[in-house]
């Protein structure tokens, strides 16, 4: 067996008057929490460090930028992070709000990093599918608002070799697409790391609201068994200045099942000790891709 102890570090909601050490202290104490249970990684949620902005209107650029992205990491405020994991011998993976200066200009995503136990950032990804609208749409009553806010991630979802296994990273909406587990279960994905924040309220839907928890696991335990992967999935959680962010942070195991699973909508651990090794099976039999896989009749997938 493969064992990797795995905590699912649920955050309760982050208010947009929240500064971000008072954040990352919260971080800090769940990382300690995981240590104590033994925890090989602890998984914290896409965009960590602030409350949800996408759900609002921000025309003000600067403040946009200054309030909610980083320009760095790890930054001064984000140190504690790294250092913690360091001292406590911690892996940890955090989603967050980047800007980058590359190809000579400023550019947006929402990414995500994996940080080994020494405090070294080890993998990037850039969310790919961006959920919403790109305009402002006043008759909303909150906006989504990703696709204004950021560029689509440039990376890919591109597996790596971490903690004795094969792993991945993908963000909130990408749960929701099937090719997103499977380009990654293609490269032999054991794990698969998911941050999220996702309004109970979808403006665009609404007549899903009341579906909102179904459809957050409905994907991830598909993704996770027609791939033989674990999936862990933990949220930033709760009511988030009066607006209500699915909870229910799980980890899955390569059958589908949810063998963990956060009972509160706060900042909460849900714990598995998870073997890699239980993806064997899934791999080599009902979804053996190399035997069974026809993908002479899937080219409609990438060709339109
Ligand atoms: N963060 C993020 O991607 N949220 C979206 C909201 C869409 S509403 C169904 C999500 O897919 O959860």
């Amino acid at each position: 067996s493969r064992i990797v102890r795995v905590a699912a570090a649920q955050m309760g909601p982050v208010s947009r008057n929240d500064a971000k050490p008072k954040t990352v202290a919260r971080m800090v104490a769940l990382m300690r929490e995981a240590h104590s249970l033994k925890a090989d990684l602890v998984v914290f949620p896409e965009l960590a460090l602030t409350a949800f902005f996408t759900k609002w209107y921000i025309a003000d650029e600067a403040e946009l930028e200054a309030t909610y992205f980083e320009t760095e990491m790890p930054s001064e405020v984000t140190r504690p992070l790294f250092e913690t994991a360091a001292e406590l011998g911690i892996g940890f993976h955090l989603g967050y709000a980047e800007i980058a200066h590359e190809g000579g200009r400023k550019r947006r995503y929402n990414t995500a990093i994996v940080v080994d136990r020494t405090g070294r950032i080890v993998h990037k990804y850039r969310k790919v599918h961006l959920p919403g609208h790109e305009d402002y749409r006043p008759d909303y009553p909150i906006q989504d608002l990703e696709k204004m806010y950021f560029e689509v991630g440039d990376k890919g979802f591109r597996a790596f070799r971490h903690e004795g296994g094969v792993f991945g990273v993908i963000i909130c909406n990408d749960r929701r697409w099937p090719e997103s587990y499977r380009v990654l279960g293609l490269q032999g994905a054991e794990m698969i790391l998911c941050g999220y924040n996702t309004c109970v309220h979808n403006p665009m839907a609404p007549e899903h609201d009341h579906l909102a928890n179904f459809h957050n696991h409905l994907p991830m335990q598909a993704g996770a068994y027609q791939n033989g992967t674990w999936v862990v999935g933990v949220a930033k959680a709760g009511v988030e200045d009066d607006w209500a962010m699915v909870g229910q942070s799980a980890i899955i195991s390569p059958t589908g099942e949810i063998v963990a699973m956060c009972a509160t909508d706060g900042d909460e651990i849900a714990f598995c000790r998870c073997d890699l090794d239980l993806t064997r099976l899934s791999k080599t039999a009902v979804f053996d891709f190399a035997r069974h896989r026809r993908p002479e009749h899937y080219s409609l997938i990438t060709s339109t």
